[in-house]
């Protein structure tokens, strides 16, 4: 017997086989919401209106920002939007129903959602060739990335398949070297580019190599990623109460978590 509908089984097992999926966002006005006060915090960072052509003005923003003062801007932004109270709840909504196909339903959800900007031909924001796992994450957990503009080619951040992965990992030693480039360098031909269009969601698994390279296109990345895993799956050194908070706990675990026999005097 598979406990499981069609549709879960379906997201389910292109995870197991590809280390990530990427769906339709599980909800448009959730994602609008995320694009738009996006755009308007980083306009009001910028002192300008809000232009109209929200998509233009983020995949443009290098006209209007310096590489050097790239990371403060970005900075500034990522703050604004933690500090809406309801951006980890639309985050949450755009991937719901994949993230409960894959890890499941009593969740815990990273407390502070990451921004990326990557500015065409900027070396300074690059992130080299690594899996969290190797700095301390939990293999349980799962990654949400949000493209808030278009991402192909070398726009596009890369995954190593679960297949290769497994393959790196046993002649690690043997292949891997001790650059970051040397590593890619040996990597590069099976790395898969992940095509993930606005509108759409990438979940993948951040224990497999992955990362970007120099951004070649002629539009500036924007991107954000959050960390989710089961409630009461292991954890690495990212905790719950510090890193980590549980968003969907269910009253037989409250109960559970609470519980204590009666007391014999
Ligand atoms: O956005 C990227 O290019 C890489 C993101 C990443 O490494 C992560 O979210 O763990
Ligand atoms: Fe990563």
């Amino acid at each position: 017997m598979i406990f499981a509908s069609d549709e879960d089984l379906a997201v389910a097992n292109e995870y197991s086989a590809n280390g990530y999926i990427i769906r339709v966002n599980a909800d448009k006005e959730a994602f609008n919401w995320i694009q738009k006060n996006t755009a308007a915090v980083a306009a009001s960072a910028l002192k300008i209106d809000v232009p109209s052509d929200i998509e233009s003005f983020l995949n443009e923003i290098h006209k209007l920002v310096e590489p050097s003062a790239l990371n403060d801007f970005r900075l500034k932004v990522i703050q604004g939007l933690n500090a809406l109270p309801e951006f980890r709840l639309m985050y949450f909504r755009l991937a719901k129903p994949y993230l409960e196909a894959i890890v499941g339903n009593e969740l815990a959800m990273q407390q502070r959602i990451n921004l990326s900007i990557q500015m065409p031909d900027d070396t300074s924001s690059l992130l080299p060739v690594h899996a969290d796992t190797w700095s301390g994450d939990s293999p349980f957990e799962v990654v949400v990335w949000l493209p808030l503009v278009n991402c192909f080619g070398t726009k596009a951040m890369y995954l190593l398949p679960p297949v290769e992965s497994a393959k790196f990992s046993d002649e690690f030693s043997q292949r891997g070297g001790s650059s970051s480039e040397s590593i890619f360098d040996s990597i590069k031909n099976e790395v898969k580019w992940l095509e993930v269009k606005s509108g759409q969601v990438l979940v993948f698994d951040q224990s497999l190599p992955h990362g970007n390279r120099l951004n070649r296109e002629s539009e500036t990345r924007w991107s954000m990623n959050c960390r989710f895993k089961g409630v009461f799956t292991p954890y690495g050194d990212k905790k719950p109460g510090e890193f980590f908070e549980p968003i969907t706990l269910r009253p037989a675990s409250r109960r559970g978590m609470t519980y204590s026999l009666p007391r014999i005097s």
